[in-house]
């Protein structure tokens, strides 16, 4: 892997923003592609810190001041990647549903589906069915994405997966996270199962290819 991308990576697990900051533009000033910088350093930053986490090796606060990190070198990319040329694929409504405050994960997916070429409309943290089904009326998304963390949230997932299905009997939707598994996306009535960003990707392109 290029040294920069592993210098961006540092950067982020040091939760310095400033040199994430720097260290993109250097990537970007040396003409690398923004894709490969959001995949090899930001991305793949946070993913090393999420397995350090499983680990025990860092908690909660590392976490969160990293994502920060992350979201300064994303600043940089993000209108390079937007006007890239990248093909708009299609749009997707994003969420974590009701009850359920984090959201670093589905961030982190947003990253992952702009950097694809997808138009994302986040709804944020603690998102009822019903601000669901609002934005499903005025952003007629291709695929709408549902995160949550907590195994007390499921149950959420369930009921805002039902609702939306009951109103829009064709609406897409994938879910995902940690407590998430494929069986519970099928029995819950979801149409695919992301278990990581890359993941989302994959199976959201594969929605729309259906
Ligand atoms: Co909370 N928390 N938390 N927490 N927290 C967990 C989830 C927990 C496992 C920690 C633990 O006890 N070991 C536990 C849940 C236990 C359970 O349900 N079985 C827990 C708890 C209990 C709680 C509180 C109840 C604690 C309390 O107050 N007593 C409370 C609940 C608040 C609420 O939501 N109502 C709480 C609060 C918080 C903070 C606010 C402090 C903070 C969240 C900050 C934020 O998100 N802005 C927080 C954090 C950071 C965590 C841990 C430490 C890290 C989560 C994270 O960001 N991981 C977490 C422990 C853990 O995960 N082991 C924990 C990194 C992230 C990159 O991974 O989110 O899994 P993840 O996302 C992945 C995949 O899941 C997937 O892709 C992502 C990228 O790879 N994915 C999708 C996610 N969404 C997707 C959507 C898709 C597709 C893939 O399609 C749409």
């Amino acid at each position: 892997m290029d040294q920069l991308m592993k210098d961006i990576r540092e950067a982020i697990w040091n939760h310095d923003a400033g040199k994430v900051k720097s260290l993109t533009e250097k990537a970007v000033g040396d003409g690398l592609d923004p894709g490969v910088i959001v995949n090899e350093g930001l991305v793949g930053g946070m993913n090393q810190l999420g397995e350090k986490f499983k680990s025990g090796e860092v908690f909660i606060p590392e976490i969160l001041v990293s994502a920060r990190a992350m979201a300064a070198g994303m600043a940089v990319l993000k209108p390079l990647l937007l006007q890239a040329g990248i093909r708009e694929r299609g749009t997707i409504v994003i969420g974590t549903v009701k009850d359920d405050l984090h959201d670093i994960g589905k961030n982190l997916v947003m990253v992952m589906l702009e950097g694809a070429g997808f138009r994302l409309v986040d709804l944020g943290i603690n998102v009822t069915s019903e601000k669901f089904l609002r934005a499903i009326e005025e952003h007629k998304p291709d695929v709408v994405g549902l995160s949550a963390l907590l195994t007390t949230t499921m149950p959420s997932m369930k009921e805002t997966t039902a609702s939306i299905k009951a109103v829009y009997p064709g609406q897409k939707v994938i879910v995902g996270g940690a407590p998430v598994t494929e069986k519970f996306a099928r029995d819950i009535g979801a149409d695919a199962y992301g278990a990581d960003g890359a993941d989302a990707v994959d199976k959201v392109k594969a929605l729309l290819s259906a």
